[in-house]
């Protein structure tokens, strides 16, 4: 329960202090839905503050749609609807097969499907000569009714000709063009998203998000996406397995 205990030397109140552990405690699974918290006098005693602190505390979460009152029975975890996204980044797979395989609708909406002259950003990243054409594949891209990314993904036009031929899915159209990835480099770095971003994600200016490149090349090692995404820092989380070097 110690990783709970508000700290009085810490910034913020006691009880946002321990509101922030607990959504942290809810999204790292160390409560899960349907788990109980203590009685509020008991929960109190344990992390050393007074029962208004806790009550708030759980007041916010009840507001949030992560803990549930029931009436005689106590504090329920239920992460209903706010529920984080796990994403096992050791796996290439696509949004569109990300989302479904956890039982989720995914969905894009265009911002804008173009072929352009490449950008130097874009021609380094795709091993182009400057200026070369490129596809160019900006998508609001959602999970259920929920917005999780925006994404500019960029691709050579000498693997796909024609934007056009780009529609649900860019790993389709890759595969159908004989260049799906199958590696990548990918770094992901966290940012405050900015007022673009943050309006197509339906979050605040400043709020958290995963930015993520990924540079993907197909079987005949050819560069064939570079792909820039702004995850929603809030509701999406990956987890990495790790093992020991054999
Ligand atoms: C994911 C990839 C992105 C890829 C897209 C294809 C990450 C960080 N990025 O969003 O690089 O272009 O999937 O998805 O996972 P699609 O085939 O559904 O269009």
């Amino acid at each position: 329960i110690d990783f709970l205990t508000p700290n009085p030397d810490k910034p913020g109140s006691l009880y946002t202090q321990l509101s922030r552990s607990l959504t942290q405690a809810i999204h790292e699974g160390l409560l899960e839905d349907g788990d109980y918290l203590l009685p509020q006098r008991e929960l109190a005693q344990a992390l050393g503050v007074s029962r208004v602190t806790v009550r708030k505390a759980i007041e916010t979460l009840v507001d949030e749609g992560l803990l549930r009152q029931r009436q005689g029975a106590g504090t329920v975890v239920t992460s209903g609807g706010k529920q984080s996204i796990h994403k096992n980044l050791s796996v290439l797979n696509s949004f569109t097969e990300d989302m479904t395989a956890r039982g989720m609708k995914p969905s894009s909406e265009w911002v804008n499907k173009v072929t352009v002259q490449s950008s130097p950003r874009e021609a380094m990243a795709l091993n182009l000569s400057p200026g070369a054409r490129v596809g160019r594949y900006t998508r609001v891209r959602y999970a259920s009714e929920t917005p999780m990314a925006y994404e500019i993904a960029s691709v050579p036009g000498t693997i796909i000709a024609r934007a056009e031929q780009v529609s649900d899915s860019l790993y389709d159209a890759l595969h159908a063009a004989n260049a799906r990835p199958v590696r990548a480099l990918q770094t992901m770095t966290a940012h405050n998203a900015d007022a673009e971003v943050a309006r197509y994600l339906k979050i605040a200016p400043g709020d958290a998000v995963l930015y993520i490149e990924r540079q993907g090349f197909d079987a005949g090692n050819r560069p064939v996406e570079f792909t820039r995404s702004w995850y929603r820092g809030d509701i999406y989380d990956f987890v990495t397995e790790l093992s020991a070097m054999p």
